[in-house]
């Protein structure tokens, strides 16, 4: 089944693929909060001052009493309220919890935002922005799991301020819920469609097949409205897919486009050998418009490329056309 993966130059995309590129450090409100940890304490070496030294490399590691897959949270705590815009962690060792959540603090409770599952199998950073509150004493970063051969661990945490946060512009900007028919044996994992790396696919599970179908649903955590939709197939762009929104009311999905093997020229497009999709109201989607607000999407491939399993690099979802951001440029794909 691999070598089938391996027919094109994949086989370096695997390697590639994970090395995201990282931000600039900088300062921001986590260098005025005060920083604990549950339990207390770190291993030698690797206090939690390490979260906050601008050095990505520089770790605080949990106090290994929890073991091995073991949980553990680290809490930014101030003394006035902070109004919270993205939260940047940045796990630079090699092993990823398994599960962690970023959470504020209500007065009375945590509230969790970001619910993560579905790490990259080496080190990335992760961004995660709005969803936050208009204002907060605490966040907390909590690994419920941590990496199976190791301990809770990152390197480094950056929070900027609501105010440093530009406007909203891709909906998968939210703290969107991701399933995959093919849950829990993607071959690849869901979040990599969210990095804005073209090198980084999702790949469902091998079960259903080369040409196989599988569906890829985005939750989000408020009904909302889109004009756009792209996605970016790469090398292996499906022989039949379908765009859908769930309808709430009728409990059932509705295609706005379905594409085959021959797509409208307007629908796609060609740089080398890779492809994107563009879904838009009144452009050339073969169903209706996008509805007035809805809380799924579901990217529904009904026949996989013939070379290779579903799959896809990333997904873009915008809420206002006049305001497209640029699409993805590395065509070269590493
Ligand atoms: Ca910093
Ligand atoms: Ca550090
Ligand atoms: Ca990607």
């Amino acid at each position: 089944m691999r070598s089938l993966l391996s027919s094109r130059p994949l086989g370096l995309l695997f390697l590639a693929g994970w090395l995201l590129a990282a931000p600039p450090l900088w300062a921001g409100l986590e260098d005025s909060a005060t920083l604990d940890a549950t339990p207390p304490g770190s291993l030698g070496g690797f206090p939690l001052t390490n979260l906050v030294d601008n050095v990505d490399t520089s770790e605080w590691i949990s106090d290994l009493t929890v073991g091995v897959g073991g949980g553990a949270s680290v809490t930014f705590t101030w003394a006035s309220p902070v109004a919270i815009g993205q939260v940047s962690i940045f796990w630079t060792s090699p092993y990823m919890p398994r599960e962690y959540t970023v959470d504020t603090w209500d007065g009375s409770q945590w509230v969790t935002h970001f619910h993560v599952t579905d790490t990259p199998a080496a080190a990335a950073y992760a961004n995660h922005a709005y969803g936050f509150p208009a204002s907060t004493t605490a966040l907390r970063i909590n690994i419920v799991q941590s990496h199976e051969a190791n301990y809770p661990r990152f390197g480094e945490v950056n929070i900027l301020t609501a105010s440093e946060v530009p406007p909203l512009t891709d909906l998968m900007d939210l703290p969107v819920t991701l399933e995959s028919s093919t849950d829990p044996t993607n071959f690849q994992g869901k979040t990599l469609v969210l990095d804005n790396d073209v090198n980084t696919d999702w790949v469902s599970g091998l079960s259903v097949g080369v040409g196989g179908p599988a569906t890829f649903t985005v939750t989000f955590p408020y009904a909302v409205k889109f004009s756009i939709v792209r996605i970016y197939w790469g090398f292996y762009p499906p022989e039949e897919f379908q765009v859908e929104t769930w309808d709430e009311g009728a409990s059932d999905w509705v295609v706005h486009d379905h594409i085959t093997t021959a797509p409208p020229a307007d629908d796609w497009t060609e740089h080398q050998d890779y492809y994107y999709a563009y879904h838009g109201d009144g452009n050339t989607m073969s169903g209706p418009d996008f509805p007035v607000e809805t809380t799924k999407l579901r990217v529904n491939i009904l026949v996989s490329s013939p070379d290779n399993f579903p799959r896809f690099s990333e997904l873009e979802v915008l809420p206002d056309p006049t305001k497209v951001p640029a699409e993805l440029s590395d065509f070269t794909l590493e």
